[in-house]
């Protein structure tokens, strides 16, 4: 059900955050008329030259205090611990969720699908899946913001940031930067359009808009980059430096995705895409145990399109073969 003035309710967070939204609003409006008649019922009352029997005014009353103490206590705790429960549960991505890569740059919005498919202040999604957005900025702060889904969340530069959805309702609905980001701010907008699945999977596999072009799966292109900056002269199985020892070369990238990765001095961290991210820009932040820290920086000399590509090829590693390197 729609509710007038407000956005169309198109996916699976709508409803949850709008049945807040009017709990908060009915408690505003309910204790606000509470408070505001009562004042008004007893200064008529008492008015001056009122007769009223004013011979035991009452100074405290313990079970009132009580009253207007645990009833307040009690509703803020229920409002609490729904509306974090709802939160909790729009930061989790599920684990099927179907990932999207999305960057933002001043002033466009441009969205990437696992297969290759690049669209541009455009979003096509299929309707009842869940969706991941994995998001970046490739230079000032922005926010995905897509009023009908009831979702928004920055996206910064230096760190992806994660967003998820499932949206419910065939159609097409605005979606806004809603951070302040520069001059063209208010045009950096677009549409998300929801299609029927079938719909999207035909969508999907004739290459989006452009239709006939053949564009390249993320994971591939990621290869490509992969092998173009050599990458594969420290980390491949077969090294092209020669036989060095291992330390100084690479360790094999295979199964590193999702791994638990010793560091130098002990510490442990997960090896999720914010970490593979850092390893490449900025390798010397955390060094693999065992390895010397030689890895050379390609901060500057990436863009953000081809990290998301490298890291999608390296997902696809971890399926290669279990975890290598000299360990
Ligand atoms: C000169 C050799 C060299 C080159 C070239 C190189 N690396 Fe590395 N890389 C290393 C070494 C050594 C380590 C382990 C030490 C460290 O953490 O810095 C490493 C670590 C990594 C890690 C973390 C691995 C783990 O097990 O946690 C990733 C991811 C990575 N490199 C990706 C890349 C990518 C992608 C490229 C190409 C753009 C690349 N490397 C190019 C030497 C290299
Ligand atoms: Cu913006």
């Amino acid at each position: 059900m729609d509710i007038p003035l407000l956005p169309e309710q198109a996916s699976s967070f709508a409803v949850e955050v709008d049945a807040i939204y009017f709990v908060l609003w009915a408690l505003t409006i309910f204790f606000s008329f509470l408070v505001m008649a009562t004042l008004f019922i007893l200064a008529y009352r008492y008015r001056r030259g009122a007769r009223v029997d004013r011979t035991r005014p009452v100074h405290s009353d313990v079970r009132i205090e009580l009253i207007w103490s645990i009833v307040p206590l009690l509703i803020g705790l229920v409002v609490f611990v729904w509306s974090a429960h709802l939160y909790a549960r729009t930061r989790i991505p599920p684990d099927d969720a179907m990932q999207v890569y999305v960057i933002g740059k001043r002033w466009m919005w441009q969205m990437q699908h696992m297969n290759g498919v690049r669209e541009n202040a455009e979003l096509h999604l299929p309707v009842n899946r869940n969706v991941k957005l994995t998001m970046i900025s490739q230079d000032v702060i922005h926010s995905f913001y897509v009023p009908a889904f009831r979702v928004k969340h920055d996206v910064v530069p230096g760190t992806y940031t994660v967003l998820w959805f499932k949206p419910t309702r065939v159609g097409r609905y605005r979606l806004y930067c809603s951070q302040y980001c520069g001059t063209q701010h208010s045009q950096m907008d677009g549409w998300v359009t929801v299609m029927e699945p079938d719909a999207f999977e035909r969508w999907l596999a004739s290459g989006g808009e452009k239709g006939s072009e053949k564009t390249v799966g993320l994971a591939e292109a990621g290869k490509q980059v992969f092998d173009r900056m050599a990458c594969g002269s420290c980390h491949g199985s077969s090294s092209k430096l020669g036989p060095i020892p291992a330390p100084q070369r690479g360790n094999s990238l295979n199964g590193v995705f999702g791994s638990t990765v010793k560091l130098k001095g002990g510490r442990r961290v997960k090896a999720d895409e914010e970490y593979l991210r850092e390893s490449i820009l900025r390798p010397n932040e955390k060094i693999v145990d065992g390895y010397w820290a030689i890895m050379p920086s390609y901060e500057g000399q990436l863009t953000e399109e081809q990290v998301l590509q490298l890291i999608a090829y390296m997902k696809t590693l971890g399926k290669a073969e279990p975890a290598g390197g000299a360990e």
